[in-house]
């Protein structure tokens, strides 16, 4: 229940875009533990872009496809190209999570089969991009935030412009589709500071549904 001088529990960012309060804040111990083995089985790395630049970002995935880049470009692949071996599965508690997000803001049905892990430490950002490497715009991407805060940039269609800069903390969850869905985006870089719930750095989870309907 929200009374008078409660924060809101969803705010509209744009038609298509909305962020969901603390979401996720109850089930971060939960979803951090399932992380720890997901983690374990196919490591957090740095990967190069397709200019030959090392990411900031340190990246994992789960899920039947997961999202790499190398030197030959972007793309969702099957298989860790580190180990050869499947990605690992999504948690079950992730995938109730991202489905429970998305009909809350108006996506009824998401059944993501992409997780996307990023790991920022102080310093690492993102720089402006749309995601557009997925095979259906009509489904939507849920974004979870765990640990130290961060500045989401929040451009237009197109690239330019002065994007909003939306903080989003611990236990957040962002929705966008529709619309929004090519947005440019991005993470300012991050700030250091002391989260003892990812060990301070930010952790933060996209889940997509990137293969053909
Ligand atoms: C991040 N997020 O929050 C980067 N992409 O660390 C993204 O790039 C992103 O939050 C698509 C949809 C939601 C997102
Ligand atoms: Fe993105």
């Amino acid at each position: 229940m929200s009374g008078l001088f409660d924060a809101p529990e969803a705010t509209p960012l744009a038609p298509g875009a909305v962020l969901l309060h603390a979401f996720a804040l109850a089930d971060a111990p939960a979803i951090v533990a399932a992380l720890q083995a997901v983690t374990a089985a196919a490591p957090l790395r740095r990967m190069t872009t397709p200019g030959g630049f090392t990411m900031s970002v340190a990246m994992s995935n789960c899920g039947p496809l997961g999202w790499i880049t190398n030197r030959h470009g972007y793309r969702y692949v099957a298989t860790d190209p580190d180990s050869g071996r499947p990605w690992p599965p999504i948690p079950p508690l992730l995938l109730r999570l991202a489905g429970a997000a998305a009909a809350r803001a108006g996506f009824a049905g998401f059944r993501p089969d992409a997780c996307l892990i990023n790991r920022y430490a102080p310093g690492a950002r993102m720089a402006l991009h749309q995601d557009r490497d997925e095979q259906d715009f009509s489904q939507p991407i849920v974004s979870i935030s765990l640990g130290l805060p961060a500045l989401f940039l929040f451009g237009g269609l197109q690239r330019g412009g002065r994007p909003a800069r939306v903080p989003l903390v611990h236990g957040d969850v962002l929705v966008w589709g529709g619309p929004a869905r090519l947005r440019f985006h991005g993470i300012a870089p991050l700030a250091a500071g002391s989260q003892p719930a990812t060990g301070d750095c930010r952790i933060n989870l996209t889940l997509r549904k990137a293969g053909a309907p």
